[in-house]
C-alpha cells in the first residue's frame, strides 16, 4: 500500500475534527526509556516492536455532572465518555491505516490481574498524556490538564508513523500541598503525597468492582440454602447486576477528587461556587496535608516526588499557572460583559 506522508499537525487536525477535546503526541522511544514503574514497564515495546509514536486523545467529562447531587450522574457520563473516546480513537487509527500507517487503539481500561492486584494497565494512559505535553500529575495522581483540570479521560493510538513529539511540560500544573483540596475531599482518605492507596480508593471508586463482586460470590458459595435465597436480594447482588448491565457501579463511582480540583477554566466558570465548601474535610486530613508540605520543604522522603517520578509532576515546581488562568478568565469575562453592555 502507498504511504501518504503526514505531519504531527495533520494528525492533530484529524483528531480534533473527529471530536477530540485535546490531542498530543508522545515518542515511543521516550515512553520505552521512561516507564512509570521500571520494575514492571508499561511501555509500547511490551505490546508491539513497531510502534513509533503514541497519539494521545483526551475527552472531557461534562462539567454539569459535577454540579449534581448524585455521583451516579458522573458514573453514567464516565461510561459514555469512554465509549466515545474509543470510537474517536478507532476512527483516527482507521484513517491512518488507510494512508498506509498501521495503527490501533490501546486497551485503555483493561488491567493485568497478575500485576499489582489487577490495578495495572498495559500502558498508563495518564503517563502517555503527560509525555504528550497535555498536563502534569496532581497530588492525587490524576493528570491535570491546564484546560479542564482532572475532569478528563484519555487514551492512546499506537502508530507506526513517526511524528514530531510534544514532550512533557516542566511546569507543575498542580498547586500542590498548600491546596490539598483533593486530599480533603477524599472519602476514604486514599490520597498520598503524589501517590494513592489504590485499595482504599477502590472502596469508593469501585463500589461494586472486582473485589466486592468476588467477595460476594465467595460468601454466596459458603452460604446455606436459606442464606443463598436471602443473598439474592442483597444490595451487592443488585450492584453486580447493574454493573454487568451498564458498567456504572463497577468503576468510576467517586467524583470527589475530580470535582473539587481548582485547575481548569471549567472549574472557574461552573464549579468554584458549588464546590467551594468541602464537607469531608477533617482536622486529621488538614494535618496530613501540613505534614506533606513540611516534607516537601525539608526535602524529606516522598516517593511520588523522587528523581524518577518528578518528571511527571513537573520538575520546575508550581509557578502559578492556576492564578494566571483565573486572571485571564476574569479579564475575558469583563470584556464580554462590557461588549454586551455596548450592544
Ligand atoms: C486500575 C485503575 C484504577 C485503580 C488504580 C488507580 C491508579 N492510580 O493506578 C483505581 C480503581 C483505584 C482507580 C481509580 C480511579 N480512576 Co482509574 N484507572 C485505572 C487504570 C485502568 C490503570 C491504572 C494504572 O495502570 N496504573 C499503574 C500505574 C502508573 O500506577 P502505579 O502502579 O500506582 O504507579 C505509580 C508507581 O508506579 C509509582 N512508581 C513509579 N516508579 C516507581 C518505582 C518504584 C521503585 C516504586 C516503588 C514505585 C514507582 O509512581 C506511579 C505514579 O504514582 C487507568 C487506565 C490506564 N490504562 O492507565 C485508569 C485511570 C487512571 N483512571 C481514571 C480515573 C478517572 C479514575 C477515577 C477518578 C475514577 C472515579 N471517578 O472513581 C479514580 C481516581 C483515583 C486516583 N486519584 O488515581 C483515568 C484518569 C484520568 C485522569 N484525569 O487522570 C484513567 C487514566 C482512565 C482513562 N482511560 O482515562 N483507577
Ligand atoms: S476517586 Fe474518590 S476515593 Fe479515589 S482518590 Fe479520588 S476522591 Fe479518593
Ligand atoms: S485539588 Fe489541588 S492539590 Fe489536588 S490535584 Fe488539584 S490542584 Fe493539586
Amino acid at each position: 500500500m502507498a504511504r501518504t506522508s503526514l505531519s504531527a499537525a495533520d494528525v492533530k487536525e484529524m483528531a480534533i475534527e473527529l471530536g477530540a477535546d485535546l490531542v498530543g503526541i508522545a515518542s515511543a522511544d521516550v515512553l520505552n526509556a521512561f516507564p512509570p514503574d521500571p520494575r514492571w514497564p508499561q511501555t509500547p515495546e511490551r505490546i508491539t516492536p513497531y510502534c513509533k509514536s503514541v497519539i494521545v486523545i483526551v475527552l472531557t467529562i461534562p462539567v454539569a455532572v459535577f454540579r449534581t447531587k448524585l455521583s451516579l450522574t458522573v458514573q453514567y457520563m464516565d461510561q459514555a465518555v469512554l465509549r466515545r473516546l474509543d470510537k474517536i480513537s478507532h476512527r483516527l487509527a482507521r484513517k491512518l491505516e488507510q494512508r498506509g500507517w498501521p495503527s490501533f487503539v490501546t486497551m485503555g481500561q483493561e488491567t493485568d490481574l497478575s500485576m499489582k492486584n489487577g490495578s495495572y494497565g498495559r500502558l498508563s494512559t495518564r503517563h502517555l498524556g503527560i509525555e504528550a505535553g497535555l498536563g502534569t500529575m496532581g497530588l492525587d495522581v490524576n493528570i491535570l490538564t491546564p484546560e479542564y483540570g482532572p475532569r478528563v479521560y484519555l487514551t492512546g493510538v499506537l502508530t507506526e508513523l513517526e511524528l514530531e513529539a510534544d514532550g512533557p511540560m516542566t511546569e507543575q500544573v498542580c498547586i500542590g500541598e498548600s491546596c490539598s483540596r483533593c486530599l480533603h475531599s477524599c472519602p476514604t482518605n486514599a490520597i498520598q503525597h503524589f501517590g494513592l492507596d489504590k485499595r482504599d480508593c477502590a472502596q469508593a471508586a469501585q463500589e461494586f468492582g472486582y473485589g466486592v463482586s468476588t467477595g460476594f460470590m465467595r460468601d454466596y458459595f459458603d452460604a446455606d440454602r436459606e442464606g443463598k435465597k436471602e443473598m439474592l436480594k442483597d444490595r451487592n447482588m443488585f450492584g453486580l447486576w447493574q454493573g454487568l448491565l451498564r458498567v456504572a457501579g463497577s468503576f468510576g463511582d467517586c467524583p470527589r477528587c475530580m470535582a473539587v480540583c481548582p485547575v481548569g477554566n471549567d472549574y472557574h466558570a461552573y464549579l468554584s461556587e458549588v464546590q467551594k465548601h468541602i464537607p469531608e474535610k477533617t482536622a486529621e486530613k488538614i494535618a496530613k496535608a501540613k505534614h506533606f508540605k513540611a516534607v516537601r520543604k525539608e526535602g524529606g522522603d516522598a516517593p511520588g516526588l523522587d528523581d524518577w517520578n518528578i518528571r511527571w509532576v513537573g520538575a520546575d515546581g508550581y509557578q502559578g499557572i492556576v492564578a494566571r488562568q483565573l486572571k485571564e478568565y476574569k479579564q475575558r469575562q469583563l470584556e464580554r460583559e462590557m461588549s454586551e453592555g455596548q450592544d
